[in-house]
This record gives C-alpha cells, sequence and structure tokens, in this order.
C-alpha cells in the first residue's frame, strides 16, 4: 500500500462529500493507495479546526499555500469557489502535485486554458469532479450506447431544475451563497447546473458544436451577505439553450433554480434510430431503456410486448455496482465521488488516466461560455474543438 497524502482546500459542501470519499475508499475497492487525510485549508480557523475533528484531518491550515508548499502531501483538492481555483490549481501543478477540483473547471475559458497549460506543463496527473458519471445507471447508459444499441441519434434532452433561490430574501455571497455572486462564481444555473448536464451529455453523446440560449436573471436585486448592501445580481437564474452535437443530433437544455418543488431534478434522454434511455436523479438507481426491434411477419405478435425497460441498476455486473452490496440494494449521492475517486486511483495504477480531467474540463467550459456568449448577443455561437 502507498499512502496518497491529501490536501484538501475548501470545506463546505463539497469539501465533506470528498473526504467522505477519501475516508472511504478502501472500504470498498481494492487499490494499492490508501488515502491519507493530511490536511485540510479553510477560511475561518474555528471552523477549518472543527471540520479537520470531524474527519480526521491531521491539521487545519487557514492559507492554502502552506497546504501546497507541505512537503507531506501528494494531491491537492481544490473544493474552494470557482473564483479560486484557477490560483490554486496553477500553484498545485507548479509544486509538482496532483490536482483534482470540483466543477466547473474555472471561472472561464482563458482561466481554464491556463490551468490545463500548467497541468501539462507539469505532467501532473488531474481530475474535474464531475460526479454525476459515476451514477451507475449514468454509466449503464454510456455502456449501452457504446455498444450501439441507441443508433444514429437524433435528439438529447437535458432539464436541471432546483427552486432554493426563489425568496428574494436569500442572500448573494458568503460562506454557502457563493454561487448566487458573480464575482465568486462567475455564472449562475449555467456554470452551476448545467455544466454537469454539458459534461454527461458530451460523455454520452460526443461534442457540442454550437448553440443559442437564452438566460434570465428573476430577482435583480439580492442583499450581499459580506457588504450588507443591497446590489444587483449578475448571475443566470435560468438558462435555456439549443445545441448541435457533432453527430447532427439535435439537444436542449434547461435549467433554473426557480422550478417550485424541484430539489436537484437532473434529468436526460437520447432518442435514437434503435433506442432511446432516459434517466432521473429524483429515482438515482433506475435506468430506462427503449428497444426498438425490426417487426417479425407476425406484427401482432410483436407490438402487444413492446415498451421502456426500467432497470434497476443495482446487480454485480451494472457499473460499479460489485464493489457493494447485493442486486435490489441501492448506493447514493456520496457514491458517486466514491466512485470518482476509485476511478483517479485506478488511473494512477494502470497509467490510463482518469477522465474527465482538466482538458476534458475545459471543453465543457467552452460550451459554458458559449452559452453565455449566446445569451447576450441572441445568436448562435460556434464552439471551438
Ligand atoms: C447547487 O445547489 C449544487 O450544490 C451544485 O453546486 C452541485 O454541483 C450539484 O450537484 C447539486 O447542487
Amino acid at each position: 500500500m502507498q499512502d496518497l497524502r491529501v490536501g484538501l482546500i475548501g470545506c463546505g459542501f463539497m469539501g465533506r462529500t470528498h473526504s467522505n470519499a477519501y475516508l472511504r475508499l478502501n472500504n470498498f475497492f481494492s487499490v494499492q493507495h490508501r488515502p491519507v487525510l493530511q490536511a485540510v485549508c479553510g477560511r475561518d480557523r474555528g471552523r477549518t479546526e472543527a471540520f479537520a475533528r470531524t474527519w480526521g484531518y491531521g491539521r487545519a491550515e487557514t492559507d492554502w499555500r502552506r497546504i501546497i508548499e507541505a512537503k507531506d502531501i501528494d494531491l491537492i483538492d481544490i473544493c474552494v469557489p470557482n473564483v479560486a481555483h484557477k490560483e490554486i490549481a496553477i500553484a498545485a501543478a507548479q509544486a509538482g502535485k496532483m490536482v483534482v477540483c470540483e466543477k466547473p473547471l474555472a471561472m472561464n475559458v482563458a482561466e481554464g486554458e491556463a490551468m490545463v497549460r500548467a497541468v501539462k506543463a507539469a505532467g501532473v496527473p488531474n481530475m474535474i469532479f464531475f460526479n454525476y458519471r459515476r451514477v451507475p445507471a449514468i454509466s449503464l447508459a454510456k455502456q449501452i450506447i457504446d455498444e450501439g444499441r441507441i443508433g444514429r441519434a437524433f435528439h438529447y434532452r437535458a432539464t436541471y431544475l432546483q427552486d432554493w433561490t426563489i425568496s428574494a430574501d436569500v442572500p448573494q455571497g458568503g460562506a454557502a451563497l457563493w454561487r448566487l455572486d458573480a464575482a465568486d462564481a462567475g455564472s449562475g444555473v449555467t456554470g452551476d447546473l448545467l455544466a454537469h448536464s454539458i459534461d454527461t451529455a458530451m460523455w454520452l453523446n460526443g461534442p457540442v458544436r454550437r448553440v443559442v440560449a437564452k438566460t434570465e436573471t428573476f430577482v435583480k436585486e439580492r442583499r450581499h451577505a459580506a457588504t450588507g448592501k443591497v446590489q444587483p445580481v449578475v448571475i443566470d437564474d435560468a438558462c435555456m439553450f439549443l445545441a448541435e452535437f457533432a453527430n447532427g443530433s439535435l439537444g436542449t437544455f434547461e435549467s433554473t433554480r426557480y422550478a417550485r418543488g424541484r430539489k436537484n431534478f437532473n434529468t436526460f434522454e437520447l432518442n435514437g434510430a434503435d433506442g432511446s434511455v432516459y434517466f432521473d436523479l429524483e429515482e438515482p438507481e433506475y435506468l430506462q431503456f427503449f428497444e426498438y426491434r425490426e417487426p417479425k411477419s407476425d406484427k401482432k405478435v410483436e407490438s402487444h410486448l413492446t415498451g421502456w425497460r426500467k432497470i434497476h441498476v443495482t446487480n454485480s455486473e451494472h457499473p460499479y455496482m460489485s464493489h457493494y452490496w447485493v442486486p435490489g440494494t441501492c448506493i447514493g449521492y456520496e457514491h458517486t465521488f466514491l466512485n470518482a475517486v476509485a476511478d483517479f486511483v485506478a488511473g494512477l495504477e494502470s497509467g490510463t488516466p482518469a477522465q474527465p480531467d482538466f482538458e476534458s474540463g475545459l471543453q465543457t467550459q467552452r460550451v459554458c461560455d458559449a452559452v453565455l456568449e449566446s445569451a447576450a448577443n441572441g445568436r448562435w455561437v460556434e464552439i471551438a474543438a
């Protein structure tokens, strides 16, 4: 066993999901690396020390540079607001550390390109956490598509809906609410939610060639938690876009934080000539699959059996499931991060780096930037390969 000494930067929601994944890795996956929770960094000393105690980190820091410089850390894990991704990732790469980062990669393409250059120049392993790829049902969709069971793709349809910002009293900025502050987040639902949908879409259905988008900001002003002042809201509260994929299929993407009743409603459907797949994160252990068969000579015999299959993705032959429990028992949200860490470590050991790496995250960033550009100018925007 080789120690993989982790320095976590950021101890909010994502810091918790990643910490849990490192702690559980060796309980479920037979890999040669053992994560050691060496140090955690946060802005507030008291909170960071409490986090270190809860998750078992060896020490707590309040200056991320001390984590980057530390000789006893191999892997930097970035779980801070988007505005700080670039500086930390580049410093980590230059210090020769492996680096993993929460999505989205950066505030914009220019920052993402600088991050990709840095990890390439340093030759350090890197990965971006698009955890939903690691939902077994979504990985099964990828397998079904790669097996050629969907055939020529016609339509890709994604929605990612939440409802937590409908009240105008929700402030922007500060610890849990930085996602509403453009200075910290870069964008609203486009970078936060649609980045997930775009990553999944391109993984399943290939590159996006061009987009046309519409965004809306429903609440125009909010109190800023840091200043106490009412300030304009700059982020997009909702975003819808049409896409053309390089394979000729058409995509629709819809995201909002104003879909009353929807908490984390992340769905997609792909329709092809030979079949379709449908996934809904509110029923995460299921993948729906429709398989088209040419009717045989006696059509009556066939047609009454036609229908969607709702596959309960819990068998040991399903992606990731052999690492967990017996068929019929489910895993949850936290396991998507554990599966991601397992893939990252397996990549270190096999020499085939885990995906999505920073380069792949940059391609998603290119689509996000194109969506925002299109929403601003009302035109189709092409995406560079
Ligand atoms: C936003 O509410 C959020 O926490 C995203 O930032 C996560 O990436 C998403 O998976 C859940 O929702």
